[in-house]
């Protein structure tokens, strides 16, 4: 068994930040890694068309100046090879593959006197402490279809694509599922193959990513001000540097309104969602930019046949995470690309051939999953954790994730979470929350330390008011009226509760500063 103070599990942005701050304050650090590269979302999901939704001068980590100054973005929104670049010259110039261990998925993980044993498929750890960096989205999800394994034909997932790729030119492809992931890969597919089907069962509201080239002098700006961009961004809802306006979408005009959201839609992405300061939390508000996102779709479409089946109704713009995507709505004007509507006619399973639905076989020579993630929970409960007592996380999570700030979940001491489940995560600029809470994380174990404390653990106490805090904050929003893997609804079966925290980054920073002014309120160090 190998001894380090600290087992950081998963080797993506979190990990890597975690191994390089812990090991610059003098930790002993091994980072463990269940895939044969480092990377983490962005070494597995190569599928064509992949890149941020986040702007690249942001998706980027800001611990160091000399680092974002020296990177040169080449697009808005940079691709998956682009960031795979990026880490790769992360991990080079701050030494951080040699304490990187791939291969070595966690498999269980027992609480005993003061410290973790690890046990993973390539050896054992002993750490006093465990850093949970295993990712939102980190275990694809299957539609479970009967009759694969009798299918003559390929079948993929956007999240496991095959690092050498593959040339799907000429072939006959299906892609399942219509969320970010298929609404980016769908019009590259369009171009390559000889036809192209799309299984959708929830239309998205999408927003347009308005991609492009980052010119010398756009990078020149960004760069002039990277540390106050970086400071704008942490003190905003949502760790993005987009201006937030004050304004309610009813107290203005409905000209006004409209010229506003005419000037946001081509320019802010995923900032779209701040046109107002009310769009996720009032009905009437959020109808105003739902009925313009429909217009702008409808737009797009030259088959007025396909818009029953591609406008998204009967929930909240937003409130099922918005795609941004490069050319999506207007892929299916092709002839060689058909939809599916599977809530009119359902995929009964495979055949030799291809798909059969409940109205026809479709022939296909390539099966596309984009059929998302067991979200925000699915890595944290994958691998056996036994906290005190002999309790299994999973029987702790049995009815929804609890934590304390995110951070920590009572009765498993010496274990943190990074952007998980009761923290900003999945609703932020990720790369953001991560680093705030590696950053939090290696303050309190410092703070341990100094004290001569061996074990930092939180109340349930205090877990029980976090846990009351995140479902009342989430009850105020649009957020629970649809059906998303924020609310649980990505896998059968998982409890109804709202996962990551929307009180929004600002906020959640001011919660997190207060607890260490009040000497770590909610947290025992002994
Ligand atoms: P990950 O990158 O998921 O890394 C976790 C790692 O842990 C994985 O490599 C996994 O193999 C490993 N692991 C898991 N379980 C175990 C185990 N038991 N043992 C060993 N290893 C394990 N967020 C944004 O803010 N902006 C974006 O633009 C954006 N784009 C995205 C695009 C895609 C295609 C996807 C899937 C997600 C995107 N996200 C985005 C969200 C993304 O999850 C985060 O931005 C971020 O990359 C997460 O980093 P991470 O290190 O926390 O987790
Ligand atoms: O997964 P998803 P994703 N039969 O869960 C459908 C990040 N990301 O991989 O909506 C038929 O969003 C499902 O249908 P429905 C980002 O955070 C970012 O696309 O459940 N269909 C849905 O259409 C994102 O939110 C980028 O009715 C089935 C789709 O599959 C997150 O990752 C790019 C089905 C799954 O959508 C996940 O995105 C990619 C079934 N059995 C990912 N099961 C950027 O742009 C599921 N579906 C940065």
């Amino acid at each position: 068994m190998t001894d380090v103070d600290v087992v950081v599990v998963g080797a993506g942005f979190a990990g890597l930040r975690a191994l390089h701050t812990l090991r610059e304050r003098g930790y002993a650090v091994a980072v463990l890694e269940a895939g044969d590269g480092i990377g983490g979302v962005w070494h597995w999901n190569r599928y064509p068309g992949a890149r941020c939704d986040v702007r690249s001068h942001d998706y980027s980590y800001g611990f160091d100046p000399d680092l974002e100054q020296e990177w040169r973005w080449t697009e808005r929104y940079a691709t998956q090879p682009e960031i795979l670049r990026y880490v790769d010259h992360v991990v080079e110039r701050f030494d951080l593959a040699r304490d990187v261990h791939l291969r070595t998925r966690v498999t269980r993980m027992v609480f005993r006197d003061a410290g973790w044993d690890v046990e993973t498929t390539n050896g054992a750890w002993r750490a006093r402490f465990v850093v949970m960096a295993t990712g939102q989205l980190s275990i694809p999800k299957d539609p479970e279809l009967p009759g694969q394994a009798d299918y003559a034909g390929t079948v993929l997932h956007t999240a496991r694509w095959p690092r050498e790729g593959i040339d799907l030119t000429g072939k006959r492809v299906g892609v399942i599922g219509t969320g970010s992931s298929g609404t980016q890969l769908v019009p590259v597919v369009a171009e390559q193959a000889a036809h192209l089907t799309v299984f959708q069962r929830t239309p998205n509201f999408s927003i347009p990513a308005t991609n492009g080239p980052v010119s010398d002098e756009e990078d020149a700006a960004v760069k002039a001000v990277y540390r106050e961009r970086r400071e704008a961004a942490r003190n905003s809802p949502t760790g993005l540097s987009f201006p937030v306006s004050r304004e309610s979408a009813l107290e203005v005009d409905p000209e006004e309104r409209r010229r506003h959201y005419d000037v946001q839609w081509p320019t802010t992405g995923f900032g779209f969602l701040l046109a107002y300061r009310d769009l996720m939390l009032d009905e009437a508000a959020n109808a105003t930019v739902a009925d313009f996102v429909r217009e702008k779709i409808a737009a797009k479409v030259t088959k007025p046949e396909l818009l029953p089946h591609l406008l998204p109704e009967g929930y909240p713009f937003g409130a099922k995470r918005p795609p941004v995507d490069s050319g999506y709505f207007e892929t299916f004007n092709r002839d060689d690309v058909e939809l599916v509507d599977v809530r009119d006619t359902p995929i009964t399973g495979f055949t030799e051939h291809g798909l059969q639905t409940t109205e026809r076989e479709v022939e296909l020579d390539v099966v596309v999953f984009a059929t998302g993630f067991d979200a925000m929970t699915g890595a944290l409960l994958k691998p056996e954790i036994v906290g005190r007592d002999g309790r299994t996380l999973r029987e702790a999570w049995d009815a929804g994730p609890r934590t304390y700030l995110g951070l920590q979940v009572a009765g498993f001491p010496n274990l943190f979470v990074v952007a998980g489940p009761g923290s900003p995560s999945l609703l932020s600029n990720v790369l953001l929350s991560i680093e705030q809470h590696v950053d939090w994380i290696a303050d309190l174990l410092d703070a341990a330390g100094a004290r001569g404390a061996e074990v930092v653990e939180v109340t349930a106490e205090a877990e029980a008011g976090w846990v009351a805090h995140v479902n009342e904050r989430a009850e105020a929003t649009l957020y629970p009226q649809a059906r998303s893997y924020y609310m649980g609804d990505d896998v059968p079966g998982k409890p109804r509760v709202f996962t990551p925290y929307v009180g929004g980054v600002r906020g959640y920073k001011r919660i997190l500063e207060r607890v260490v002014a009040d000497d770590y309120d909610g947290f025992v160090l002994s």
